[in-house]
């Protein structure tokens, strides 16, 4: 009976295998995918463009537009009801500011992109950050209101800062979007328009940014959605010729993943079904049924019984895909949240101490940052207690250059490179090899005290 059933099933294949093989069809047809990062000064406008752009595809109708402008009126923020769609919490829509990394998505003819809204006022930096490090592509907004501008870009306000830390953290293409152009200081005037793009291309350039390759620069107004979904309405600005913020970032060019790397899977999550089932995200590489493959940093042969992409059973798997994977060889109780299932040709190192260029941004009370201060280090799946071996230099902000003389301790805000070891092994890799594997914070007492990335791994372990 059974035998007969297999025959069938090879001429009339179940829906199962027609769903097999058009997902497969699918992959290989699939859009390319983004991610962006809204960063700039507190109140530049952030999470209106970025509730601006849910409106503009749809994906909030009139109704909950009426809802959020009363909800804001009654909260003396009339005009924060477009930013009311990204700041979905209690404390954001009062104080009118982003805590929390808003996400979102949207798709455009070519590419599928998920949106990051981070917050801009400075208590929150480590949210930017860690919204940066997953991005591809930047926006950064600035008001062009008369003294936003200007307060934004001085020292110590956030467009300089999270200009640099993006850099700094794998941010390498930018759309420097001049927002507010509406706002009656400025009626879309060409002048104030090309003061700010001049002061903001010799920053850029200064920071490390191709400004003729890596830049972009368009007026907007997010409020109003001017230039976003569509090109520029010539009765609003006659002089505006060039593409709108969709078509910009339609247009931006970024290497794609490759899906012929090494393969990576930080292991998140794992329950036991016919064999272990083990479920997280692949950052590198791709998964085949049947594959042999090994999980780190125990060196555990295993072998790939079956592959689940969300609820779907699929054959084959490539980067940036949520999977669930079953395999023989191993037993649940040996896995740990942290490991990582690798490939065998080309397995992941285990280290037990790495060297990383750390931004310091909140140090408990009366502490300074110098070799022996420990922290809990959090790197992709893995939580690990962990302490500063050595302090090796500061690096200059501005000019990405080492400070030329020796550092024995630092204070908040420094950029620095260390030395920093942990107890047990971790699979960990550079952050320019594997951008998810090799980015993290230390904190102590459930605060950031600071954020960076691996530079640097032992040669042999
Ligand atoms: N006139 C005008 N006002 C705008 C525009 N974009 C944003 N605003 C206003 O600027 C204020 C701040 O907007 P948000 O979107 O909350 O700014 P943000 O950058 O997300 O701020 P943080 O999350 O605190 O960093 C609100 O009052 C918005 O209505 C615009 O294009 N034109
Ligand atoms: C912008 O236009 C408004 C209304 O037309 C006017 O009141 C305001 O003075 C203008 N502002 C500038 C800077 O020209
Ligand atoms: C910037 O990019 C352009 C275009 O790719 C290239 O011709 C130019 O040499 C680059 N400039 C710098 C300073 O790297
Ligand atoms: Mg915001």
């Amino acid at each position: 009976m059974e035998e007969e059933l297999r025959l069938l099933q090879i001429d009339n294949p179940t829906p199962a295998q027609i769903a097999t093989s058009l997902d497969e069809i699918e992959e290989e047809n699939k859009k390319r995918h983004l991610s962006v990062v809204l960063i700039g000064h507190v109140d530049a406008g952030k999470s209106t463009v970025g509730g601006q752009i849910l409106f503009l595809t749809g994906q909030v109708d009139d109704r909950t537009i009426q809802k959020y402008e009363k909800e804001a009126k009654e909260k003396s923020r009339e005009s924060w009801y477009m930013a009311y769609i990204m700041d979905t919490n209690e404390e954001e829509r009062a104080k009118g500011k982003t805590v929390e990394v808003g996400r979102a998505a949207f798709e455009t003819e070519k590419t599928r992109f998920t949106i990051l809204d981070s917050p801009g006022h400075k208590s929150y930096v480590p949210n930017m950050i860690s919204a940066a490090s997953q991005a591809d592509v930047g926006v950064l907004v600035i008001s062009a209101r008369e003294g936003e501008f200007e307060a934004g870009y001085k020292r110590g306000g956030q467009t300089r800062e999270h200009t640099q830390l993006a850099k700094t953290f794998g941010v390498s293409k930018l759309i420097v979007v001049i927002n507010k152009m509406d706002d009656p200081t400025v009626n879309w005037s060409q002048q104030r328009y090309e003061e700010i793009k001049k002061e903001m291309r010799g920053f850029l350039k200064r920071s490390g940014y191709n400004v003729s390759k890596d830049i972009q620069v368009l007026p907007i107004s997010g409020l109003l959605g001017t230039n976003m979904k569509t090109r520029m309405d010539r009765g609003v600005c006659s002089w505006w010729e060039g593409p709108s913020l969709f078509e910009a970032l339609d247009a931006v060019e970024v290497p794609p993943p490759d899906p012929s790397g090494p393969f990576r899977m930080p292991i998140s999550g794992k329950y036991k079904d016919m064999g272990t089932v083990v479920m997280g995200k692949v950052e590198s590489g791709t998964v085949t049924e049947g594959d042999s493959l090994l999980v780190m940093p125990n060196n555990t042969p295993v072998k790939v019984l079956a592959v689940y992409c969300g609820e779907k059973k699929v054959r084959r798997a490539g980067p940036a895909e949520n999977l669930a994977i079953r395999l023989s060889g191993i037993d649940d109780t040996d896995i740990f949240f942290g490991f990582v299932l690798s490939s065998v040709a080309n397995p992941i190192g285990a280290v037990t101490e790495f060297v990383a260029q750390l931004k310091i941004h909140e140090l408990p009370d009366k502490f300074v940052f110098s070799a022996g201060y420990k922290a809990i280090l959090h790197i992709h799946s893995i939580v690990e207690e962990c302490e500063i071996a050595e302090l090796m230099h500061q690096i200059d902000m501005e000019t990405k250059q080492p400070i030329p003389k020796k550092v024995y301790s630092v204070n908040n805000g420094a950029l620095v490179i260390c030395r920093i070891q942990v107890n047990n092994l971790i699979c960990i890799e550079k952050f320019e090899d594997i951008r998810q594997l090799g980015r993290f914070s230390l904190r102590t007492k459930d605060k950031t005290v600071a954020i960076g990335i691996v530079i640097g791994l032992p040669l042999h372990q």
